[in-house]
Parts: C-alpha cells; structure tokens; sequence
C-alpha cells in the first residue's frame, strides 16, 4: 500500500479578501503561514516523511511547502515545481471579489462559474496583463498549452497528464509524496482519483493548510482518504469554503 498526501496551500491574501485568484500569484497571509507549520507539525506528529514533494508555480503554495518540511526538518526533501498543478485560471474573474460578484450576477451564476464542471467564466483577452504568455515563468510552456480561462475539466485535462507521467511513477518507484497546490487543481486530481462524476464533484471543498491522505494500492487506486488533525474545524472550513460565492 502507498500513501499520498495532498494539501491546498495556506490562506493566502486573496483568499482572506475573499476574490477570484486563479493564477494570480498572490502570498500567504499570516495565517496560512501558521496554517502551513501546523500542517508540518501534524504530518510529522504522525510520523510522515517525504522523499519527493511537488507544487505549482505559484508562491502560495511554493511557501506552504517550504513552511511544512521547514516545520518537519526536511528542507532537504527534493521539490518539483509544475504550471500543471497551478489553481484554475479563473479568467475575467481573476481579481473581483466573490461575493460582489454574487451580489451583481446572482449566486446561482457564481456558482456555475466556480464549480460547473464543463463552463468556463469568460477568458481574460490577448493582450491582458493576466493572460500568462507575458510572464516569464510560462515561457516554454507551448502557447496553445496556456489558458486565459479555465473550467475543471480543462483543469483535469492538465492536471492528468502530470499525475501520470510524474507523480505516479514516483510513487510507483517507492517514493513517498507530498504534493501542494490549490483548491481546484486537487478537486482536479481527486475527481480522476476517485473517479468523482461530473455532477458530484460540484460538492467537494478543499480547506486552506490541511494535508490530506489517500491510501492507495498497488495500483495506484485509492483504498482510502482522511484529512488529519481537527476532523469538526475541517468540516466547517470546507463549509466556509462553499459559502464563499453567496451574496452574504
Ligand atoms: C481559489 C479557489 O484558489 O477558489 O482561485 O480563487 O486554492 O488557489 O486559493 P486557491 C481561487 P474557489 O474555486 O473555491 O472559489
């Protein structure tokens, strides 16, 4: 049996101010810092160690990890970075305000655009400073590769192709992973997972800081998952996570 951990990153600015991030490259804030060491603490509370860790490009979820294995002693455990594995571009959206948004369009809208499996919110235009092909960091990603909008399944599309050609084979190879990346990437990599119908996986949130695990055979098919630590706290979180998109 394998174990797999995934974990979205800590509260990041945007989070806390409660806006469309995507692939903005938005910081932690302080406390999903805190949120990060705890992660470290109960991972290594539990006796979990890492011989490989991957993350997004993006800096919240790079310090989620950093803060983790540093809160583990394991600044040494080898980390692979990947585009693949950043949040959904979240295209128009990216920047406005979640809730003012369900205020003008109605929360039925913002949820069609946060968790419709197949509807992607408007694409950000050619020249739009978000569009990702004026950032360096994607430079040799193929231009037809690099999204100005996302829906999930465009998500898994990119999302899968990693997990088979890296993570997998890493696992298969005897190594114990550590993945960290964002809320909708890993809704992303679970839906393959466990094999989440188009329909149920409108239903799944993922809290900020809080590693997950998936035991899984020899096939890399999952047996189980739980989150650790505060099984109520979690519960709650992820509800909090839903209620993002309503008016208030
Ligand atoms: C959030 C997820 O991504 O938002 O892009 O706004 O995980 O990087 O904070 P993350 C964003 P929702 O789809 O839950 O609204």
């Amino acid at each position: 049996m394998y174990k797999l951990v995934l974990m979205r990153h800590g509260e990041s600015q945007w989070n806390l101010e409660n806006r469309f991030t995507g692939w903005t490259d938005v910081d932690l804030t302080e406390t999903g810092r805190q949120q990060a060491k705890q992660a470290g603490d109960l991972l290594k509370e539990n006796g979990f160690e890492f011989d490989l860790a991957f993350a997004s490009v993006l800096k919240r979820a790079i310090r989620t990890l950093w803060i983790a294995l540093d809160s583990m002693d394991a600044m040494h455990t080898p980390i692979g970075l990947s585009w693949r594995l950043n949040e959904r571009h979240y295209g128009a959206l990216q920047g406005l305000n979640k809730a003012e948004t369900a205020q003008k369009y109605g929360e039925d809208q913002v949820l069609v655009w946060r968790r419709a499996y197949a509807i992607a919110p408007d694409p950000v235009a050619e020249d739009d400073p978000r569009n990702p092909r004026f950032d360096a960091r994607y430079a040799r990603v193929p231009a037809d590769q690099l999204p100005r909008t996302e829906c999930l399944q465009d998500t898994v599309a990119r999302v899968v192709p990693f997990w088979d050609e890296s993570i997998a084979p890493a696992i298969r190879s005897g190594r114990r992973v550590l993945v960290t990346a964002h809320g909708n990437s890993l809704r992303a990599l679970i839906k393959h997972l466990d094999g989440i119908s188009d329909e149920d996986i409108v239903h799944l949130n993922i809290p900020t800081g809080q590693p997950l695990v998936y035991e899984l055979d020899e096939n890399l098919r999952p047996i189980r998952h739980y989150y650790l630590g505060d099984q109520e706290a979690i519960a709650a979180q992820m509800q909090a996570v839903a209620n993002q998109g309503k008016a208030q």
